[in-house]
């Protein structure tokens, strides 16, 4: 029976039902059920803690951090990002009437490469929007030594880097901010749900101005904000799930370690191994086939795995630059992105979630190794 179970890519982390009833109970006595509760404040000052941050806004998902960010910075003109990331991540450019300008990856990180950032700078350009993609850490340093010199902002999509430190430091220092995502699929999440981190506390207040319509007290609007004001339910489900995600992230880890036992050696396959220093979330496993050496394509090994119950996802493909809003834009040339254009074609991400048990991971590497 248990053979025909699909395994899905993901499984949402879920808070313990009994406790979670306890919180809405305390919610409904309280009747105050969103704007600013007492969980939300909790919650942000739980993440903050956890993530090793000073300032953190909660939103209502991983996207209008994004555009926000792009407001509170007041970034015009052009932004340099990767094709390589989920459409979110584009579209926050061009929600803000920006011109995206599409970069190439570096293969071994899957990351914007940031020796072909300089290339594409232009008087226009005045900020770098680059995804930690899996959670693999981009090369911040270098990153920001370009913006430095051309006086760039850089804001971090670090939607799958929840929790992602190198050398003892969070990864969302880097930039001038960093957004994240809690959706339901994501290592960390409050059903839907984001957040976005700053380095300073007049920019958080301005960042918590604008996802409350930009009302600065009663009767004042400072800026056209939006609404991504989080509920307290959620914000109570977000304050759960802190409290088991390192345990989620150990099993997911334990996964990590045997889809590479299993993989080593086998012709046509690559996959990251942990980088020197960095503590990884382990949010997605991207394998990538060589479809010559391996002997059968990415596709049709794709097509095979759904077969046998195994449902990976293809992430990110299509690449971003390859859709119809995009495709135009002189830098979406697939030329021009190489490395994203063969990454995006090579591409599966295998099942990776906490609740995975070890014969789903058997049956994970006998769909791709039989
Ligand atoms: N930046 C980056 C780099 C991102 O990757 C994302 C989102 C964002 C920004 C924007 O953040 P959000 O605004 O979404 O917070 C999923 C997610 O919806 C999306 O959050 C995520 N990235 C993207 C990479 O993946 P889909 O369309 O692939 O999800 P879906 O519905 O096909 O679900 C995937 C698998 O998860 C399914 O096989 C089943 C499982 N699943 C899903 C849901 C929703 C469950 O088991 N339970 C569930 O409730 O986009």
């Amino acid at each position: 029976m248990n053979e025909k179970k699909p395994i899905l890519v993901t499984s949402p982390l879920l808070p313990d039902l009994q406790e979670f009833n306890k919180m809405l109970e305390d919610i409904w006595d309280s009747k105050w059920v969103t704007n600013n509760g007492k969980y939300h404040g909790q919650l942000e000052e739980a993440l903050a803690e956890y993530l090793k941050v000073p300032y953190l806004s909660l939103f209502t998902n991983g996207t209008l951090p994004l555009i926000t960010a792009l407001q509170a910075l007041r970034i015009g003109g052009e932004v340099i990002t990767t094709p390589f990331s989920f459409v979110a991540t584009t579209h926050s450019i061009w929600w803000n009437g920006c011109k995206p300008v599409f970069v190439d990856i570096d293969p071994a990180t899957g990351d914007l490469d940031p020796d072909k950032i300089e290339a594409a700078i232009t008087p226009r350009t005045t900020a770098i929007m680059p995804v930690h993609v899996y959670g693999k850490p981009c090369d911040t340093e270098r990153i920001q030594e370009i913006a430095d010199k051309y006086g760039l902002k850089v804001i971090y999509d670090a939607a799958h880097a929840f929790g992602v430190e190198v050398n003892g430091r969070s990864v969302l220092e880097a930039g001038d901010m960093s957004t994240l995502s809690f959706h339901a699929t994501k290592v960390y999440n409050t059903l839907e749900g984001g957040a976005l981190v700053c380095h300073d506390a007049k920019t958080k207040q301005r960042i918590d101005y604008l996802k409350n319509f930009g009302f600065a007290g009663e009767t004042e609007v400072v800026a056209p904000g939006i609404n991504s004001k989080v509920d307290e339910v959620r914000a109570a489900y977000g304050l759960l799930n802190l409290k088991q995600v390192d345990q989620a992230i150990d099993a997911r880890h334990k996964v990590a370690v045997a889809y590479r036992e299993g993989l080593r050696g086998v012709a046509g396959v690559r996959y990251f191994e942990d980088m020197p220093g960095v503590r990884h979330n382990y949010s997605y496993f991207p394998i990538f086939i060589d479809a010559a050496e391996f002997g059968m394509t990415r596709d049709e090994l794709y097509g095979k795995m759904k077969k046998e119950g195994v449902f990976g996802r293809r992430y990110f493909y299509p690449l971003i630059s390859t859709f119809s809003t995009y495709r135009g834009l002189p830098s979406a040339d697939p030329s021009n992105l190489p490395e994203a254009t063969k990454m995006a074609e090579q591409v599966i991400c295998l099942p990776m979630h906490h609740d995975l048990s070890e014969e789903d991971v058997a049956r994970v590497l006998d769909s791709i190794l039989k």
